[in-house]
């Protein structure tokens, strides 16, 4: 399937019924299908329910008021995780935007795009649908807070858009715990490096029906930008950068007062021990927080890091032992030659560390895990296969369909909680020995929040069949990933790096 359109929807009876026929229309060219997450209590669902019956390709969940937790974000999520299709579309159900530019989204998608964005700021697009002048100014105030705050943002003019199509495998893997509305701006944080492009949207006033968005969307929107910075590895990096320098500057003037002042330390031991405390408070907050995604993938940029802070000292010593003779308080000639130092270390580290992030694996989430286990196993193929053996992601290519082998094996896989090998019992028959290939199969339970019961199967066609070592580097390679993910749980949520972690097997 080409495209899954997702719309959440809450009380939207009198937009619904125009907006499945619009859809239907502009995307008769393509086989899609559409997917509504519904919260509503007015007759919304009954439509809803009604259009699935008739039409095969519109599907709908419905979640009951105790399943509501999230509102809109999690019901984008949810849909987002089932959809089917190559690419997804995430799209507002009251007709603020107009389904006729799928097809275009859709195109620029297959040009090689990973991620479309409807932007309403683009040269030609409208933001009537915003509304009051007062609306229009917060939105470009919120938008432009985004765009500061994350380099990751700046990939798109409309980083808080509402209606934005992407390749699906883009967000397999990956843990999206957006807070309030802004899912888009999630998606970028969490993607960094995916190529964006954009169309310009007509901006539509919402058509029938009330807004869900209220103040509280404001609070909601802090948070969800508090969560991207404390949450995602090495992003928002030139503020944490920032903040970490300012509060190292910090320890070293108040060491600088303790130890000259108080203790009474010759000027250049105190000077010496200052640094050494805030050069190490400077180095340890780096690494967890500015560069902690760096540091994951124990990336050789980190060096360039750690040599400007120990040139930036260098500068210091100097500047300070200059100033030793100028007479002036201690904590004067520290603060000088610290901001003199600072600065040689913000430029030096602008030239050599990477201040955009990217993905480790430029296949992300999934696709990245089932490469490294094939890589490790040396399979051919490999795919993930979730708790109801729908095919999660596969690699390579994207065509994966389990075989009646395979769907057995991953049942005994699951009752047993074990990992199984297995390979096709040697026929009787005569063969022609240059081609003589038998079918290899391992399957790994997988367990860990949203992967819960999922699988992983590697597959080979060859002379040789896979022997214990495979099965052993695979689970090697297993709980090497096991283990980040578990580091990442107790560093808290990032969400780049959410990958599966084995069952204890064997
Ligand atoms: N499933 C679900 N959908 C929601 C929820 N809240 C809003 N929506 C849907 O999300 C989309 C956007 O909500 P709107 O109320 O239009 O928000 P908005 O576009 O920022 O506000 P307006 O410009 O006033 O329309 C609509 O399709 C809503 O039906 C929710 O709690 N659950
Ligand atoms: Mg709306």
């Amino acid at each position: 399937m080409e495209l899954t359109v997702v719309v959440p929807t809450r009380n939207e009876a009198g937009n619904v019924p125009l907006l499945i026929q619009r859809l239907r229309n502009s995307l008769a060219e393509l086989p899609f299908e559409l997917l509504f997450v519904d919260d509503s209590d007015d007759g919304t669902t009954r439509i809803l329910r009604e259009a699935a019956r008739k039409d095969p390709r519109i599907a709908m969940i419905h979640r009951r008021p105790e399943g509501r937790l999230g509102g809109l974000s999690t019901a984008v999520v949810t849909g987002m995780a089932r959809a089917r299709g190559r690419l997804v579309c995430v799209m507002d159900g009251d007709l603020q935007h107009p389904p006729e530019l799928i097809p275009e989204m859709v195109a620029r998608a297959r040009a090689g795009a990973d991620l479309v964005v409807a932007s309403r700021y683009l040269p030609g697009a409208t933001s009537r649908g915003l509304g009051s002048w007062s609306r229009r100014l917060v939105s470009r105030g919120a938008t432009r807070v985004a765009r500061t705050l994350f380099l990751e943002a700046r990939a798109s003019t409309d980083p808080l858009a509402g209606f934005f199509l992407c390749r699906t495998d883009l967000i397999r893997g990956l843990e999206f715990r957006p807070v309030g509305f802004k899912i888009l701006l999630e998606l970028l944080v969490c993607t960094p490096g995916s190529r964006v492009a954009e169309v310009p949207l007509d901006f539509q006033p919402r058509g029938a029906g009330e807004s869900k968005a209220t103040i509280a969307q404001g609070w909601l929107y802090l948070q969800h930008l508090w969560s991207l910075i404390r949450d995602v590895p090495g992003s928002a990096r030139r503020w944490k950068f920032a903040a970490v320098g300012l509060s190292g500057l910090g320890i070293l003037l108040a060491a600088l007062e303790v130890l000259g002042a108080w203790l009474g330390w010759p000027a250049l031991l105190a000077w010496a021990g200052a640094f050494a405390l805030s050069l190490a408070w400077n180095t340890v907050l780096n690494l967890r927080l500015t560069f902690a995604d760096l540091r994951r993938e124990r990336s050789p940029l980190l060096r360039g890091y750690l040599l400007s802070a120990l040139g930036s000292g260098a500068v210091q010593l100097l500047a300070f032992l200059g100033l030793r003779y100028t007479g002036l308080p201690l904590v004067v000639e520290g603060l000088v030659a610290a901001v003199a130092g600072m600065a040689v270390n913000a430029v030096v580290s602008l030239r050599l560390v990477r201040w955009g992030r990217r993905v480790p694996d430029s296949p992300v989430g999934s696709l990245a895990l089932l490469q490294r286990l094939a890589r490790a196993a040396r399979a051919d193929q490999a795919a993930l296969l979730g708790a109801d053996m729908a095919v999660l992601a596969s690699y390579p290519g994207e065509q994966y369909r389990p075989t009646r082998t395979v769907r057995d094996l991953w049942r005994r896989a699951g009752t047993s909680g074990q990992a199984i090998m297995w390979t096709t019992p040697p026929s009787g028959r005569a063969q022609a020995r240059a081609s003589v290939g038998v079918d290899s199969i391992i399957v790994i339970p997988a367990a860990a929040g949203p992967r819960d019961g999922a699988r992983v199967v590697l597959l080979r066609h060859r002379r040789t069949p896979f022997t214990s070592a495979d099965l052993d580097a695979a689970m090697r390679q297993m709980q090497r990933l096991g283990r980040a993910d578990a580091r990442a749980q107790a560093t808290k949520v990032p969400p780049t790096s959410s990958r599966i972690s084995p069952d204890p097997v064997r």
